[in-house]
C-alpha cells in the first residue's frame, strides 16, 4: 500500500471478504486495517465503509484468530477516542450478523449510507437488491464453485443442468451493468442526488458512468483477482486500488 498518500484519504470502501469461508484472506485484511493505523486511536482515513459480505455466514466455529482480530480492529476504529469511524452495510451473506455486529464490533449495520465530501454526494449499498439472479434464486446463488464443477461431472450425457448454469453465468458477466442500472433507477425513484454510487456483491472491481452517475464496484478479496478496495480523497477523487 502507498503510505505517502495515507493522509489524503477521506473514505475507504471494501466489500466481499467472505471471512470465515475457505477462500477468505482474513490475515491480509487484518494487515490492511493495520496499515491505516497511524498511531493509537489515529487512522489515515476519516471513515471506512464495510460494503457487505464481510463475513460469509453466521458460523462462528469457522472463525479463526484473524476473524476475531478484525472484529476487534473494527471496534477500535469506532472507539469514541478514535479520529475515524467504521460503517457496516449489510450484504446478502452477512445480514444475519446485523444484530450481533452492532454489539460485538460496536458498529451499526445499515442498508445504505449517504455522505458528502465538500460539494460531492455519495451513496453506498451492497447491490444484491438489484441482482435478479439472487432475487430469483437466493439459495442457488450461494452454491460454491466446487459444487458447480461436481454437477458438471455427474450431469451425464444430457447436461441439462450444466447448460442451465452456463446460461445463468453469462448473465453474471453483465452483473455490474445490471446492478448499476438498478441502483441508478433506485436513486431516481427515491429522489436521491448522488455524484457517485458504490456497490459490492459482484466481485468485479470497476467504475463507469451510468445515466449521469458514476458507478463504482469495490470487487472482492476472495482470490478471483488481487484484493481490491476504493479510496476517496478529501477533494472527492475516487480511485480503485489493488492491495
Ligand atoms: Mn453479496
Amino acid at each position: 500500500m502507498n503510505h505517502q498518500h495515507k493522509n489524503d484519504i477521506h473514505t475507504v470502501l471494501v466489500s466481499d471478504l467472505h471471512l470465515g469461508s475457505r477462500i477468505s484472506r482474513s490475515k491480509d485484511f487484518y494487515g490492511f486495517l493495520e496499515d491505516f493505523q497511524v498511531s493509537k486511536n489515529h487512522y489515515g482515513f476519516s471513515q471506512i465503509v464495510l460494503l457487505g459480505d464481510i463475513f460469509d455466514d453466521l458460523n462462528f466455529s469457522k472463525f479463526g484468530k484473524f476473524e476475531w482480530k478484525i472484529i476487534g480492529a473494527i471496534r477500535k476504529i469506532n472507539d469514541r477516542r478514535s479520529n475515524a469511524k467504521a460503517i457496516w452495510i449489510r450484504g446478502n451473506h452477512d445480514e444475519a450478523l446485523v444484530d450481533l455486529m452492532s454489539h460485538v464490533a460496536g458498529v451499526g449495520v445499515l442498508d445504505e449510507f449517504q455522505w458528502r465530501i465538500g460539494e460531492k454526494q455519495f451513496l453506498a449499498m451492497h447491490g444484491d437488491q438489484f441482482d435478479k439472479w439472487v432475487i430469483n434464486w437466493p439459495r442457488l446463488s450461494r452454491i460454491p464453485d466446487w459444487i458447480f464443477n461436481f454437477i458438471q461431472k455427474v450431469d451425464g450425457k444430457y447436461h441439462h443442468f450444466s447448460r442451465f448454469i452456463k446460461q445463468k453465468s453469462k448473465t453474471w458477466l453483465h452483473i455490474n451493468e445490471e446492478v448499476a442500472q438498478g441502483v441508478v433507477k433506485y436513486l431516481k425513484e427515491k429522489k436521491i442526488t448522488a455524484d457517485a454510487v458504490f456497490c459490492g456483491h459482484t466481485h468485479i472491481a470497476e467504475g463507469f458512468l451510468q445515466d449521469g452517475v458514476m458507478y463504482y464496484n469495490t470487487g472482492s478479496w476472495t482470490g478471483e483477482h488481487a484484493p481490491t478496495y476504493i479510496t476517496i480523497s478529501h477533494t472527492g477523487e475516487v480511485q480503485i486500488k489493488d492491495y
